[in-house]
């Protein structure tokens, strides 16, 4: 819809006034961004963008990601003026209370429309990559007709200086994803005032050095913008579209300065607004007329999606297709059932890692929506099957990314494409290195992105990598993160379990932590016929051995401690004690059961000791503060596994006369 500028410009100012009205009623916010960019984003959503707002789920609309957050006014005024069911008016006076969807920043949750959350910077840039290679993978698959659409986001200085912006467009560049545009707020501001203060680089240069096409124009020039995005739309590569700006354009007084960046405007500078924009309308009123041309816009997607629907119904690919954007919920355990079945026929040894590479055969064979990959540890991390093609720019439809080093740019770009839909990813890092990625892993669980994180060589039984390598608080504090299910299996059957429960759990992100070290297979006995209702997993904690003599105490573990709980658990024994031995491979299932179930897992009066090769910061919620943590509360060492499990005593040996102790025999 091409309008002129004279239609523009109060469309725009429309922008202006529903964010500085609302933040200053609020008052809290940030009103520079979205006056900043409120000319740019009428551009994009009247020219480029494809969205319908009366079905924000279509599954070939555009993706627009608010990256620089903050300016969530922008995209909350955006919605509602296009036409889309929330935020209503009465949402936008509500601006940043409870219960209002217009939060603080914008959450994917909250809002149709708001394809991922945006807040910490960078991020939302990193996870548009994502969303634009699922993208390409899909269209590989299901070709013009079903998937062709557009990744379009806004970023500030912020989104651009962050060291996730090198992981996030180095990946983009390599895979060549010229579908993907970046609008970026190029101000010159950020908090703390002029960007010179705290950078001289020439971003455009650092862009174009990583494949990117590069464009600038004047942020404020309707016809100028529209050229520069037209360019950006046509170029085979990535593009980065500089669009000259002045922060808080509409508020004559403090525009341009880093002031408007993050406070009302308070009362004067908000008439002096109304004045210099030509604004009339009261706080939280559209002249009809404006309103019109916005919903007019807004209206115009709809012939494009009902083509698309056409399209849909009429294609041989329909049942695949939605197949693939269901998920795989359905799906995980019933592909594992063979598996499993040969499992109990002919036990293994293998480490948790190798376990986890097995289930993937089956899974990956199985579930064309798995797409792996890993922070160039695929040898290590085992991520990548024979199912599993590599993904780039010359296959799209292959399956194993291989991210290179950048742990947080591929937690983002998971992120992406678990919320873009038709994509269930996961990929692979060691766990240490969780918290290269760790603020990515919070934005699954808040964004209830389905993203699966292998992390393997888990504690120090990785050995002679030394503490450097070797996790000790990781698995404990990620349990602390809500909405994250922290799965550590103990052998070959409790991995593939966890990794059917990842799968079949939609809403909720998993790290699955893997041992590098071999483990014995504990499973087979009652595990015949294997289907999801037998999976012990499931309820997080289970009793693996129960005691044979007078129960006297419960161990409790996890992953390869299991095992040595097992032989301190047969020592007791040996001597009358009584021991059941709890596997928990998934705290935060086991929370979730019953009060009934729970009790009878770790029963009141009665000694509880937790083995896990960790921090035992915590272990109290589960063994009661008069029970027994065994764990690692310092840094590993550099030595063979063996040595460091007798050295920081983590065996049966060193835990037997700690319990006789305990129970005073
Ligand atoms: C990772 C992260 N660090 C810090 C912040 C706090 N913060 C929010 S906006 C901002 C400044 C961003 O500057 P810019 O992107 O240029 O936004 P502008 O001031 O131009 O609106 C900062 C530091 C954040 N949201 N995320
Ligand atoms: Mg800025």
């Amino acid at each position: 819809m091409q309008l002129d500028p004279s239609r523009l410009a109060p469309m725009a100012n429309a922008i202006r006034a529903l964010s500085m009205d609302a933040v200053q009623q609020a008052n809290s916010g940030h009103p520079g961004m979205p006056m900043g960019m409120a000319d740019v984003a009428t551009v994009l959503f009247s020219q480029f963008l494809k969205f319908d707002p009366a079905a924000p789920k279509w599954a070939d609309r555009d993706r627009f990601v608010l990256s620089a957050g903050h300016g969530s006014m922008l995209i909350y005024s955006l919605l509602h003026l296009t036409g889309y069911a929330a935020p209503t008016m009465a949402d936008i006076r509500n601006f940043r209370q409870l219960g209002s969807p217009c939060a603080g920043h914008p959450e994917n949750h909250e809002l149709d429309g708001v394809e991922c959350t945006g807040g910490p910077l960078g991020q939302g840039l990193a996870m548009a990559v994502g969303m634009a290679m699922a993208e390409r993978h899909l269209n590989a698959a299901f070709g013009d007709a079903l998937v062709d659409h557009k990744t379009w986001v806004i970023a500030g200085d912020g989104c651009l200086m962050e060291g996730i912006n090198h992981e996030a467009i180095g990946l983009a560049g390599v895979n060549k994803l010229g579908r993907l545009n970046v609008l970026w707020d190029d101000n010159n501001i950020t908090i703390d005032g002029d960007t010179s203060l705290s950078t001289c680089e020439d971003i455009l240069a650092r862009y174009a050095a990583t494949g990117w096409h590069t464009v600038r124009c004047n942020g404020h020039d309707f016809a100028d913008i529209a050229r520069a995005l037209a360019e950006a739309e046509a170029d085979p590569r990535p593009s980065l579209v500089a669009c000259k700006t002045i922060i808080g354009k509409g508020a004559p007084n403090k525009q341009g300065g880093h002031n408007v960046h993050g406070s009302p405007l308070g009362a004067d500078e908000v008439a002096a607004a109304r004045e210099y924009l030509g604004w009339t309308a009261a706080p939280f009123e559209v002249p009809a007329e404006i309103m019109a041309d916005w919903r007019a816009l807004g209206a115009k997607g709809a012939a494009a999606r009902a083509a698309w629907e056409g399209r849909l119904a009429a294609s041989a690919s329909r049942a695949d297709f939605e197949a693939r954007l269901a998920g795989t919920a359905a799906l995980a355990s019933p592909a594992l059932e063979s598996y499993i079945a040969g499992l109990v026929a002919a036990p293994q040894k293998v480490a948790t890692r190798k376990a986890s590479e097995m289930a993937l055969g089956p899974l990956t064979e199985q579930l064309p929506h798995l797409v792996g990959g890993s922070a160039d540890l695929t040898g290590s991390n085992l991520t990548k099957t024979k199912f599993t093609e590599p993904f780039g720019a010359d296959n799209y439809g292959g399956r194993h990314v291989y991210y290179g080093i950048r742990e947080f740019g591929m937690a983002a770009a998971m992120n992406g494409m678990a919320l873009h839909g038709g994509v269930v990813p996961y990929g692979g890092t060691f766990l240490v290195f969780s918290d290269y990625c760790r603020n990515a892993i919070r934005m699954s669980a808040l964004q209830h992105a389905q993203v699966v994180y292998v992390l393997t060589h888990d504690s120090i039984g990785l050995g002679e990598d030394g503490p450097t390598h070797q996790p000790v608080e990781h698995v404990m504090s990620l349990r602390m993160i809500p909405n994250l299910n922290v799965y550590r299996p103990a052998d070959v059957i409790e991995t593939a379990e966890c990794w059917a429960l990842a799968l079949e759990t939609t809403g909720t992100p998993s790290v699955l932590a893997l041992s590098r070290q071999n483990l014995p297979q504990l499973r087979g006995e009652g595990d015949a016929g294997w289907t999801r209702a037998a999976n012990r997993c499931a309820k997080g904690a289970y009793r693996l051995k129960a005691a044979e003599g007078a129960r006297k105490v419960v161990l409790v573990a996890t992953g390869s401690e299991v095992e040595i709980a097992l032989a301190a658990a047969a020592a007791l024994e040996a001597d009358g004690i009584g021991a059941d031995v709890v596997s928990m491979p998934c705290a935060e299932l086991f929370v979730a059961q019953d009060a009934a179930y729970r009790a009878d897992v770790l029963p009141e009066g009665v000694l509880k000791v937790s083995v896990e090769a960790g921090v035992t910061m915590g272990w109290e919620r589960f063994t009661g503060l008069d029970g027994l943590n065994i764990g690692i509360d310092s840094f590993g060492a550099s030595a063979p596994a063996d040595v460091l499990y007798k050295h920081f005593g983590i065996s049966a040996d060193a835990i037997v006369p700690q319990i006789k102790a305990k129970l005073g025999l």
